[in-house]
């Protein structure tokens, strides 16, 4: 399978470097520089006409959106590694549902919380009482989150799998917005093992 990412450092493309270093794929790997645009290129709009990075081209298809990159990498290479679980069992279910929980619902309170009150955003769009509600509703919405992790390690059970790269990548992110994680201390242990996975390191340094 030929596989090319295009991406670039300190962005939605990160965690898909994360996982393919973590999963051990070969692939040829894109940097766009994004403050000159040439992610609104025509050679690139072509792939991905919303003109932002990641776009992973499998096989010379794109296949855009992050968290769709990495559900896929985890279908593709995962299962074999024993880092994503099998189709057809329940935890394949649950990998796609929490994988789409953090990208989809956590990550749209996170974007919320950036735009009311973010030092890189237009002051004129800050919120302080609007901020104040996003940043409850994201400690609220880490609560399933702090149960689960009660009963075991890591998200999918004893052992670390990719899962675990994706939803921490997203809570990791929301951290440097402004979303704690510090009441739920099962999560905030959770992600401080997360972090100290060597591929953090190795990727992006
Ligand atoms: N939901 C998208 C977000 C992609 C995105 O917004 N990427 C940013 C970098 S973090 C980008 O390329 N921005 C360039 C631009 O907006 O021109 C994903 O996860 O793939």
């Amino acid at each position: 399978m030929n596989l090319t990412l295009y991406a670039s450092p300190m962005s939605s493309a990160t965690p898909v470097v994360h996982a393919l270093t973590e999963l051990e794929v070969d692939c040829e790997i894109v940097i766009l520089d994004l403050k000159a645009g040439e992610q609104k290129r025509p050679d690139y709009l072509a792939i991905n006409p919303h003109g932002v990075v990641p776009t992973l081209v499998v096989d010379g298809t794109p296949l855009f959106e992050s968290a769709a990159i990495l559900q896929w990498l985890g279908e593709h290479y995962g299962v074999q590694r024993g880092l994503w679980p099998a189709a057809g069992t329940p935890a394949r279910l649950e990998a796609l549902s929490w994988s789409t929980w953090a990208y989809v619902s956590y990550g749209m309170l996170v974007n919320a919380l950036n735009f009311a009150q973010s030092p890189n955003v237009d002051a004129r769009l800050h919120h302080a009482p609007l901020a104040e509600e996003i940043r409850r509703r994201l400690a609220r919405a880490l609560d399933p989150l702090e149960a689960r992790l009660a009963a075991q390690a890591w998200l999918l059970g004893e052992r670390y799998s990719l899962l675990d790269l994706i939803v921490g990548s997203v809570l990791t992110h929301g951290t440097y917005c402004g979303a704690s994680v510090q009441r739920h201390p099962r999560v905030a242990d959770w992600l401080g093992r997360f972090a100290q996975r060597p591929v953090l390191a190795r990727t992006w340094a």
